[in-house]
């Protein structure tokens, strides 16, 4: 179904070249907002060291640099560009981590619940609610020898009908309530936005790392094409919540960590469609992030103004993720 595999090398280093081009805008941006910060941040340091007798309180001081961390892991982590390889340098993908994809997921059944979305009564994929989507899953082969009647129908889930949180982190408190209203999107929907390929290292937080093959659309493109409802106030909301289609993983992210030209919807990883394992029909790749936080099998979006929920930070791992 790809033709990455038929693809000529020059295509595909013309299509790294144009991301490049388009990271390299988007890192001068970057640094046009650093050297700001930077100036705000001197201005910030007189005032924390000039101030009347600071000298006796080391705790606003200490304060200040933590807040010169935040920022310089915002402006120089999250926004720079991560490395590049050619493409005969990705490596077979291994797998790991299969919370909330235990099962195999009927492609057919697949949706995205998209929440927030500006306009969304105007589109036609609205519904009054999306989580009464219901996804359809191969029963787990093992499982069902066990069985003694025959149970070789597939298994069908409506939201809250199969027991969720069962996983070591629990329920999530950002998954969507009954009657949550918004668009219901189909594969179709997300292959019209422009293909990207890249190639990237995935760095997972146990020690290993391997450089991957990616293809999909960027998040980019998907923001701009179902853009986030402003506030009362005219300005977006901050967050992005992700969850599986049964609600057992669960990840929350920035929203302009989603907008950063190297995020990634996948499709396809090392020249071939995503496999159950890997995430199919549609996983994350962040490549400024940590593995944890590149979401196997997508079942809801939702933008947020909440800082949302997520399954690894509940474990006590950086809910940053930064690399
Ligand atoms: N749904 C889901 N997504 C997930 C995980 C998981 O357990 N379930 N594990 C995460 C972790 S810790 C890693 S390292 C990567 C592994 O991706 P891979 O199996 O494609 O190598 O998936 C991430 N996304
Ligand atoms: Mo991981």
């Amino acid at each position: 179904m790809t033709d990455l595999a038929n693809k000529p090398l020059d295509e595909i280093e013309a299509n790294n070249s144009e991301v490049l081009a388009k990271s390299r805008r988007y890192t001068r941006r970057s640094l046009t907002v650093a050297a700001l910060a930077a100036a705000a941040g001197y201005g910030f340091c007189r005032w924390v060291f000039y101030s009347p007798g600071e000298g006796d309180q080391p705790i606003p001081r200490r304060r200040a640099f933590q807040a010169n961390a935040k920022l310089s892991q915002m402006i120089f982590n999250e926004r720079a560009l991560a490395p590049t390889y050619a493409v005969n340098e990705a490596e077979e993908p291994r797998t790991n981590g299969v919370i909330g994809i235990k099962q195999d997921l009927v492609a057919d059944s697949w949706r995205l619940q998209l929440v927030g979305v500006e306009n969304e009564r105007s589109s036609p994929r609205f519904v009054p609610d999306v989580t009464a989507c219901e996804y359809a899953y191969t029963p787990d082969p093992e499982a069902e020898a066990k069985q003694t009647s025959g149970g070789s129908e597939i298994l069908r889930e409506r939201a809250g009908k199969f027991n969720r949180g069962l996983e070591e982190a629990g329920l999530s408190k950002s998954t969507l309530a009954a009657g949550t209203p918004g668009l219901l999107l189909t594969m179709d929907d997300i292959l019209k936005l422009p293909r990207h390929e890249l190639v990237t290292q995935f760095k997972c937080i146990e020690g290993w790392s391997q450089i991957i093959h990616w293809g999909g659309v960027r998040m980019a493109d998907f923001i701009d094409a179902y853009p986030p409802a402003r506030k009362a106030d005219g300005s977006l909301p901050r967050y992005v919540y992700m969850e599986t289609p049964n609600g057992d993983y669960y990840v929350g992210y920035d929203l302009h960590v989603c907008r950063h030209p190297q995020t990634l919807l996948v499709t396809e990883m090392a020249g071939k469609p995503l496999t159950q394992r890997h995430g199919a029909p549609l996983r994350l790749h962040a490549p400024t992030k940590y593995g944890y936080k590149q979401i196997k099998r997508i079942g809801v979006i939702a933008y947020s103004d909440l800082k949302p929920d997520d399954y690894w930070t509940k474990l006590g791992y950086d809910w940053y993720a930064g690399l």
